[in-house]
């Protein structure tokens, strides 16, 4: 496949890159930066990381590629930190295959050792489908992922076939309500009961809750209201680049 191989030149020349989507505190505060893969092809223009993931688990690159998301993001946090930058929560989408491997916990360590970022301001995304799959080794290896110190969020929850009966067991310090739940909450007959109970029950457990894919004032003031604790969407930004990103740090918005 071309776009394979555009990959893994990429892969070993600089090729890819990295934006970062803010996320605020209900107080409108910063309060983190989700990493997202980006892959800007000559010829195809912009490849979403939607098509990037799935072919680079089939070819067992994700291993490699998820190494280079995870040390640049680890690196970029740091570069901040060092321009004086104020310190922030930098959120890391982990794919199911990387999940999957047994050196996975020591490998974060060995990123956060290299590069010398504080493991309480890195955040690992999983989706749920990705920590029940196997869940007497997920609940190990989210194990030895939280005493390392990072933080786990599950991505895109309330899509996935996860039971709460399994989630409520696992070391989860936030979920992310997904988009699709956002969108349709000022529907007639639209989720806002779904949303008011997750947010209920995310803190009942003791877990934080962010709000995927905030898009209008109005959703933004509900969720607000509700509670929610972070808010992530187009109505705020965009991802963006790392230069951009850092005026949003030097504001604190
Ligand atoms: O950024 P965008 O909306 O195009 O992302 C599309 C999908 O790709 C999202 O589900 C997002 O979680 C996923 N994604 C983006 N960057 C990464 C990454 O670095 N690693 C993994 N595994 N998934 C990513
Ligand atoms: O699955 P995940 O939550 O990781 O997906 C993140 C992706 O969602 C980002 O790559 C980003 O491009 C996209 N995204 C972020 N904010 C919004 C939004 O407000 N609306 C929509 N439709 N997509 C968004
Ligand atoms: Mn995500
Ligand atoms: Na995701």
């Amino acid at each position: 496949r071309d776009l394979e191989k555009a990959m893994i030149h990429a892969l070993d020349h600089g090729g890819f890159a990295l934006h970062y989507q803010p996320q605020y505190a209900n107080d409108g505060r910063l309060s983190a930066f989700e990493a997202l893969l980006r892959f800007p092809h000559p010829v195809m223009g912009m490849v979403s990381p939607a098509r990037l993931i799935p072919i680079a688990e089939e070819s067992q690159m994700i291993v490699a590629l998820g190494t280079w998301v995870l040390r640049e993001a680890c690196n970029q946090s740091m570069r901040w930190q060092k321009a004086g930058l104020p310190e922030v929560l930098i959120a890391v989408n982990i794919s199911a295959m990387q999940f999957a491997r047994q050196d996975f916990a020591h490998h974060v360590a060995e990123i956060l050792e290299e590069t010398g970022l504080h493991p309480e301001l890195l955040e690992l995304e999983l989706t749920e489908s990705v920590m029940v799959k196997d869940f007497a080794e997920s609940t190990r290896q989210l194990e030895r992922l939280k005493r390392l110190g990072v933080s786990i969020a599950v991505d895109d929850f309330g899509t996935g076939y996860s039971s709460l009966n399994h989630l409520h067991r696992l070391p989860i310090d936030k979920l992310k309500i997904d988009r699709s739940f956002i969108q349709a909450l000022s529907e007639p007959n639209g989720t806002l009961p779904i949303v008011e109970s997750i947010i209920a029950m995310a803190h009942r457990m003791g877990m934080c809750v962010v709000a995927e894919g905030v898009e209008t004032p109005r959703q933004m003031a509900t969720l607000r209201e509700k509670s929610c604790n972070i808010l992530q969407g187009y109505l705020f930004s965009p991802p963006v680049e790392a230069d951009r990103a850092a005026l949003f740090l030097a504001t604190g918005t």
